[in-house]
């Protein structure tokens, strides 16, 4: 399961379009930048640089979080 932590914004809808592009099953937990919720610390742990969109991979048991970056999307398998 992939955890996604978004909001209602270009760079944010594309994550969701890959992941429903790619029928990778997710989860989604807004964050709303209009209130800074961006810079919360409990967000600031999945995403250092404080920017949505960004994804957890709780699946195999570990815990991988992919913040916000400009590359390629990265998504679990090896696929982007
Ligand atoms: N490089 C990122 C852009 C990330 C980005 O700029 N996110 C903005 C919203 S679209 C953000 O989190 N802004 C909040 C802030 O900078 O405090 C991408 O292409 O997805």
């Amino acid at each position: 399961m992939i955890d996604l932590y978004s909001w209602h914004t270009s760079n944010g809808r594309k994550v969701s379009i890959a992941l429903e592009e790619l029928e990778i099953r997710y989860r989604v937990f807004p964050v709303d930048i209009t209130q800074g919720e961006q810079k919360e610390r409990a967000f600031l742990e999945v995403s250092p640089n404080g920017k949505i969109p960004a994804i957890v991979d709780r699946d195999g048991g570990d815990r991988i979080r992919v913040p916000e970056n400009d590359d390629p999307i990265p998504l679990p398998g090896g696929r982007s």
